[in-house]
């Protein structure tokens, strides 16, 4: 019989924990990092269990060689705690430390029992495969993690908090508890960080009618892969798909996990946790947790490697692997199939996930085969076509190239044509209301061109039109920006290519005449640099052209990337 007693979680009684939290007050104390929340709250409501803290070295480097703790208990992913040096200097061992989340709210106490300087090289290479940076997690242990680990037992005073979709997210204790309310006595877990389309519903379905079994869809929304859907679209989607399933077969419920993309471990690990929520039956697909291709552009597992491990620990796990049978759509039939299933001679369809990205860039048709109408609506909300995302143009170019007159002429046609809030930020603007403290050295050019970025990619992220106007000198800080604001929509290096010759021939504010006279120092073009941008995504020449086409230009070059429809 399926034992669903309740697991041991690492939490005090509520009036210790009140006790505790006063006498905490006065402890050094660590604040805890996003992906460290996620740990600590697993590690508390006893989803990582058997384990009672963050590891110490012996059960690291056991952990690291042999996917094993000390004492032998499978264990494949190192759950540890990394502080900078400079914090491990102010701790000792045998002391105890306060761990905040991020508002400075005290969740847990960590009695220090062990503090070392781990081989990261060695733990990239033995915990995900190889030592390369295209690695997330690899990539995390290198430039994100601190230096130190520090390890040792938890005691756990409070719950991190949520805010959204409270209801959805069950501790193992949680969901054990339901379990045995429904009466639910087999019971096969869905590990997914993407949203449902047709092919996985069809799919876990059918697992968990093979396996006579109850479904939990049991997406992870702590940290996923870089660059996946959010969750909150995630949620929604998923909650469109419930209705799908027979009535009362199915449950949702969220799991707050920082997830490593680590492959075989990580689907290991994934087992352990799910036994732990009570689970009986879990599905692995796949190339599970793949983080897809390396920096040789090569698959950093083998696709089925996660099975085969899953497969040969599941009796001492004690859960039972269900394996991800691919479903595909085949056309004749009207009707999804596991891929090693499908009638010969048949055609088969799919939708790949870059195809369906580019499908919602430009609003084009999503087929009811590959989807549900509900799951669509929630990602085009998300995802809106091109022509309705929020932009950046940045114009970059000497002190009067044309810059600013050439932005405000857009920034008119673009409203002309209306549709999406504009706003212009434009060098001579910004100084005066962003930037009024800084002057021209290259530390201050650097704030003042982050500042833009900064409110050029909120205005991005909220669908509007940011259009800069700024000198920009410096190539690395315009790299920078296009990265914060790529993160959400379309930046457009704009290169207004005057030459110096001609803006100061122009000299429309006079300033040239002063900086040949030495009166302004610093002056881009006369005694301080300019990096030419190398691949701008246009460059025009004001020398031969007027203002109008050169805004024309801009507007011809939005519509060949898709931001704005033809008229
Ligand atoms: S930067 O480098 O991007 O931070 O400069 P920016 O904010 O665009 O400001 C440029 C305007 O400031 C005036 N100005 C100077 N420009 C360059 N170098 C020096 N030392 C300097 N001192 C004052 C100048 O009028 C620039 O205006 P624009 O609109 O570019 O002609």
């Amino acid at each position: 019989m399926h034992n669903l007693a309740p697991i041991p979680e690492l939490y005090v009684s509520a009036d210790s924990a009140q006790k505790l939290k006063v006498e905490a007050g006065n402890l050094v104390s660590h604040d805890l990092t996003p992906r460290q929340i996620c740990d600590l709250e697993l590690l508390m409501n006893g989803g990582f269990s058997p384990l009672k803290g963050f590891l110490g070295q012996a059960d690291y480097d056991s952990v690291v060689e042999t996917m094993r703790l000390a004492d032998g208990t499978l264990w494949p992913m190192p759950i540890t705690l990394d502080v900078s040096e400079s914090f491990a200097e102010k701790v000792q061992v045998g002391q105890d430390i306060a761990l905040r989340d991020q508002e400075g709210v005290i969740l847990a106490i960590l009695s220090v029992t062990d503090k070392w300087v781990p081989n990261k090289a060695v733990e990239a290479e033995k915990v995900f495969g190889a030592d390369d940076l295209a690695h997330p997690a690899v990539n995390y242990l290198h430039n994100k993690a601190g230096k130190v680990y520090l390890g040792g037992p938890i005691t756990g005073l409070t719950q991190p908090v949520h805010y959204d979709f409270k209801a959805r997210r069950d501790t193992p204790n949680e969901l054990r508890a339901f379990f045995r309310k429904m009466g639910w006595r087999r019971i096969v877990a869905f590990q997914t960080r993407n949203p449902l389309h047709r092919a996985h519903q069809e799919l876990t379905f059918r697992a968990a009618r093979e396996a006579q079994a109850n479904l939990l869809i049991h997406p992870v929304v702590g940290m996923t892969k870089p660059g996946d859907v959010d969750h909150f679209t995630r949620v929604r989607c998923y909650e469109a798909v419930l209705d799908k399933y027979p009535s009362s077969t199915t449950h949702l419920s969220l799991l707050n996990l920082a997830m490593r993309m680590g492959g075989p471990r990580e689907a290991l690990w994934h087992a352990i946790i799910r036994r732990n929520h009570g689970l009986t039956h879990f599905i692995v697909g796949r190339d599970h947790a793949g983080p897809g291709k390396n920096s040789q552009g090569k698959d950093f597992y083998d696709p089925y490697a996660a099975q085969e491990l899953v497969r040969q620990h599941q009796a001492e796990v004690g859960i039972e692997m269900v394996d991800f049978k691919q479903m595909v759509y085949v056309q004749e039939k009207a009707q999804y199939f596991p891929v090693d299933e499908v009638p010969e001679g048949s055609t088969v369809l799919d939708i790949s996930g870059t195809e369906l990205r580019r499908r919602l860039r430009e609003g084009l048709e999503i087929p009811d085969w590959f989807s549900f109408p509900e799951v669509v609506k929630q990602l085009r909300k998300t995802s809106p076509e091109r022509s309705k995302q929020g932009f950046t143009v940045f114009f970059t170019g000497f002190s009067g190239s044309g810059k600013s007159t050439i932005a405000n002429a857009l920034m008119v046609k673009l409203m002309e044509m209306g549709g999406r809030p504009v706003t212009l930020l434009d060098g001579d603007v910004v100084r005066k209301h962003l930037s009024s403290e800084l002057g021209f050295s290259k530390e201050h050019r650097d704030i003042n061109i982050k500042r833009i970025g900064y409110v050029a990619s909120e205005i991005t992220k909220n669908g509007g039109i940011a259009i800069c106007a700024p000198i920009a000198p410096y190539a690395a800080t315009r790299r920078e920006v296009r990265e914060m604001i790529e993160a959400f929509g379309a930046f457009i290096e704009v290169h207004v290519a005057t030459s110096i010759e001609e803006c100061e021939r122009r000299d429309r504010k006079g300033l040239y005449k002063l900086a040949r006279e030495g009166k302004i120092k610093e002056f881009t073009g006369i005694s301080d640099p300019y990096d030419v941008p190398a691949a701008p995504e246009l460059r025009v020449d004001t020398e031969g052209l007027d203002v109008d086409t050169c805004a024309h230009q801009v507007i011809l070059k939005l519509e060949a990337m898709g931001l704005i429809k033809g008229q």
